[in-house]
């Protein structure tokens, strides 16, 4: 107690109150109120938005601003110079059947440079480049050491490799380490501290996108690779960012959403799960500064989480739930699908999605569009990825 001083008891008094004043987090279906989405095909100036072209030109770029100047922030594309080094290769990993490398992709801007370490396992029964998961990994590079001493389901690389593709990951903590003060360290200090500045500055999610869309960078230089197939994968927060990738990077084929939840799949206004407050009180660098403001007033926000999945279109997007995640509110996430369906129509897509949820275990495939929920809890499972394998056969 000697030490604790006068910031000490603000802060924990402040903690305290905020504890004290948040909503609880509601999951019961009948208290979910009534709400109104902002329209996906009408502009700012209130026109129709008919046909591709129009999106193309108008509404998908106010959305995507809409997107960075209130949730994620900008993610800036401009940097000096890139370099691919290659660490480690081993042409007869996982007995014989995969090309491993860890590739060192070197970003350079100003007078700073970033490192990200790529893992790469490329099957090596096939004679075409092949189709990759790319994952946006936040649980550490132990689950995708070659030596397959911690073999984790969450990085089935036997399985994926087996079925015809490539596995690739990096860390998140090679460019916005998963931390409330550190987050900076990397690319937001040592390439674009500016944005630091920004009120619609790139934060922790909006970096692991931009991490992930580098290593595409390096994709499009590796024979081995389709750059043109690359499934961007995220669970949980990396499903936030991954969907936020494939906003703002159309070289992603599909952007897998696992468990996404708040400001990944769900809709926002739906008071279901986790609440814009709740998750901006918690992960505040996770976003832009701007967002916290919509704590407790969704109905404020001029997008909702189906303007995310539309941003994805013409291209793939899945969407994977699990039944005992009700933090992460599937029904939200579903609806999500539902919404964005007439955007995709715009593209042909003859999308009729049932209103009724799939039934756990059964997957829902329509193309461009996939959606399961697997038994279990927040995890992403050898089940989850079964489901990913056969989506990405069919839409790639
Ligand atoms: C939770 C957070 C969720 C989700 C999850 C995860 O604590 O509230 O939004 O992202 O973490 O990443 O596992």
């Amino acid at each position: 107690m000697k030490n604790l001083n006068y910031t000490h008891v603000l802060l924990l008094g402040f903690l305290l109150l905020s504890v004290l004043t948040m909503k609880a987090q509601n999951y019961d279906e009948s208290k979910v109120h009534e709400y109104t989405l902002p329209p996906l095909l009408e502009t700012e100036q209130g026109e129709a938005i008919v046909n591709q072209k129009q999106w193309e030109d108008v509404r998908r770029p106010e959305i995507l601003k809409l997107f960075e100047d209130n949730v994620y922030g900008q993610v800036p594309k401009d940097f000096d110079k890139i370099n691919f080094n290659l660490i480690n290769k081993d042409e007869l990993a996982l007995n014989g059947d995969a090309t491993y490398k860890e590739v060192d992709i070197e970003v350079h801007r100003n007078n700073g440079k970033v490192n990200i370490r790529l893992y790469l396992f490329v099957p090596n029964n096939i004679t075409k480049p092949a189709p990759t998961f790319l994952v946006i990994n936040h649980r550490g590079v132990k689950t995708m050491d070659v030596t397959r001493e911690n073999p984790d389901d969450f990085w089935p690389v036997e399985e994926v490799i087996s079925s015809g593709y490539a596995l690739a990951g990096f860390d998140v903590i090679d460019v916005a380490p998963d931390h409330k003060i550190d987050y900076t360290i990397e690319v937001l200090e040592k390439l674009y501290p500016e944005h630091m500045q920004m009120k619609n500055g790139m934060r922790a999610l909006g970096a692991w996108g931009w991490g992930a869309s580098r290593i595409i960078d390096y994709f499009e230089t590796d024979q081995t690779v389709d750059a043109t197939k690359v499934v961007v994968v995220g669970h949980s927060r990396g499903g936030k960012a991954a969907l936020w990738c494939g906003a703002q990077d159309e070289r992603v084929a599909i952007a897998i959403s696992n468990e996404s939840g708040n400001s990944g799949a769900k809709i926002s206004r739906r008071n279901y799960g986790e609440s814009v407050e709740r998750i901006t009180q918690h992960f505040p660098y996770w976003f832009s500064p701007t967002y916290s403001k919509y704590a407790n007033r969704e109905d404020e926000l001029p997008i909702d989480q189906h303007m995310l999945i539309a941003l994805n279109a013409p291209r793939g997007v899945y969407v994977a739930g699990a039944a005992e995640d009700d933090w992460a509110d599937n029904k939200g996430q579903y609806l999500s699908l539902i919404e964005a369906q007439p955007l995709f129509r715009l593209y042909g897509f003859n999308l009729n999605l049932p209103n009724e949820m799939p039934k756990v275990g059964v997957q829902l495939i329509q193309k461009p569009m996939g959606f399961h929920i697997r038994e279990g809890k927040h995890n992403m499972t050898l089940f989850d990825w079964q489901k990913f394998i056969e989506f990405a056969d069919e839409v790639l």
